[in-house]
């Protein structure tokens, strides 16, 4: 809990006690459907190529949810791995290693754990082989009793790297039928992967001539066939009874269009359908949904920003479950509306961060840095002001990497 206090007034916040925070508990005793989203960029929802919606699943599944449409991500060399560890720990990743490689022999703190001694049981679903990105190791000491992979997904249908999002989520379904109640399940979705091919008999995109042969072509392609097998997935945990008494959330890992593999074509072709050239709010934010069907069927869009980090403590105050004496977490509650401040220390230079005003991208000392206005994306000419900003991430990095590298070895 004290570590909890230091966090927050390092950040300029408060610990909200449980009982005074709002939508504490909205989703008490629901199991949790997490949906991390491969490659998934926020600028992608509610987009529309000439008439025509790229993700019209998630954009419904919007309409009747929290939408925090400000969510930047926070992941490190990890990616993808890192974000699966990210949500159920709130830490910092690693900012030189997957952190996914440093674990192994630890006893990680995290939500999979408190929510088991609260009765609920635990399971992960990605269909790759379970040792990339050292996933044997890395689930356990997350705290999931189950892992799915290859060996029950199988290679049949394949999309990229292994079995498509539609039989992970059609076998998927199967387990979380027969699962003991309520569970918190993960979804890792793979078919969006850079190079983002899809093959022709999936494609449902229909693109313009100018989009062949472009990267921002496939990557749309890619992420519409990913938003109509979770269209297909959602259909059947209604058929099945599942998803009235669930909480579900849908988030991207990381971003897949890096600036530099944009070439001129499909830099022109995003300004064409965006309005505006691609900048690094269009590149580090992703999307986070969060869904509790009969409770959020009017749909709140939160615009203020939130990271990564944020997404478990969020998803706790929901479940009405306290973490604040059980968890270390550097994250914060994003519906309680209070100041933000984002690290992103690996896809920007250390001290990168993101508060209520700014982005900030430091060089070589907090002066020679760059800074947008998050509202506009135009340039700050004077952040001074925003130093202490700066020095804050920095000490809340050195916090969480210190606190990550003291946790106990396993027993
Ligand atoms: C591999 C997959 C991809 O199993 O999760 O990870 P990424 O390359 O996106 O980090």
């Amino acid at each position: 809990y004290e570590t909890n206090q230091k966090i927050a007034s390092i950040k300029g916040i408060k610990l909200i006690p449980a009982d005074q925070r709002k939508y504490f508990g909205m989703a008490k005793g629901r199991n949790v459907i997490v949906i991390q989203g491969e490659s998934f960029q926020n600028f992608l929802i509610g987009l529309k190529i000439n008439g025509k919606e790229v993700t019209p699943n998630l954009n419904e599944l919007v309409k009747h949810s929290f939408y925090f449409s400000n969510l930047f991500q926070q992941v490190g060399p990890g990616n993808t791995s890192d974000a699966e560890f990210i949500m159920n720990t709130s830490l910092f990743p690693n900012d030189n290693t997957p952190t996914s490689l440093t674990v192994g022999n630890k006893e990680i703190p995290s939500l999979p754990k408190v929510l088991k001694e609260k009765g609920y049981s635990t399971m992960t679903f990605h269909t790759d082989k379970i040792n990339f990105w050292n996933r044997d190791q890395l689930y356990p000491d997350l705290g999931f009793d189950q892992y799915f992979d290859e060996s029950y997904f199988g290679d049949s249908d394949k999309v990229g790297m292994a079995a498509s999002d539609d039989v992970l989520y059609k076998k998927g379904t199967e387990a979380l039928a027969n699962a003991k109640k309520p569970f918190y399940s993960m979804f890792i979705s793979l078919s969006s992967h850079h190079p983002f091919v899809i093959p022709d008999e999936k494609k449902t995109l229909d693109l313009p001539s100018e989009y062949d042969g472009t990267l921002i072509g496939d990557y749309l392609t890619a992420q519409n066939y990913t938003d109509a097998a979770i269209g297909r997935f959602i259909e059947e945990l209604k058929k099945k009874g599942i998803w009235d008494n669930s909480v579900i959330l849908f988030y991207g890992d990381h971003l897949g269009l890096q600036d530099k593999a944009l070439d001129d074509r499909d830099q022109e072709l995003f300004e064409q359908f965006t309005g505006h050239k691609y900048n690094l709010k269009d590149r580090y934010t992703i999307p986070f949904i969060v869904s509790i069907p009969g409770k959020t069927d009017n749909g709140t869009e939160v615009s203020s920003p939130g990271g990564q980090l944020d997404f478990m403590p969020t998803l706790a105050n929901l479940l009405g479950v306290k973490i604040d004496h059980k968890l270390v977490h550097f994250g914060q509650d994003l519906l309680q509306g209070q100041n933000n401040l984002i690290g992103i220390r690996y896809y920007l230079p250390p001290g990168g961060f993101v508060n209520d005003h700014i982005i900030y991208y430091p060089n070589e000392s907090f002066a020679d840095g760059d800074a947008f206005s998050l509202n506009t994306m135009d340039r700050v000419k004077d952040f001074s002001k925003y130093e202490t900003s700066y020095q804050k991430i920095l000490t809340l990095e050195e916090l969480s990497d210190s606190y990550y590298a003291q946790l106990p070895e396993k027993e």
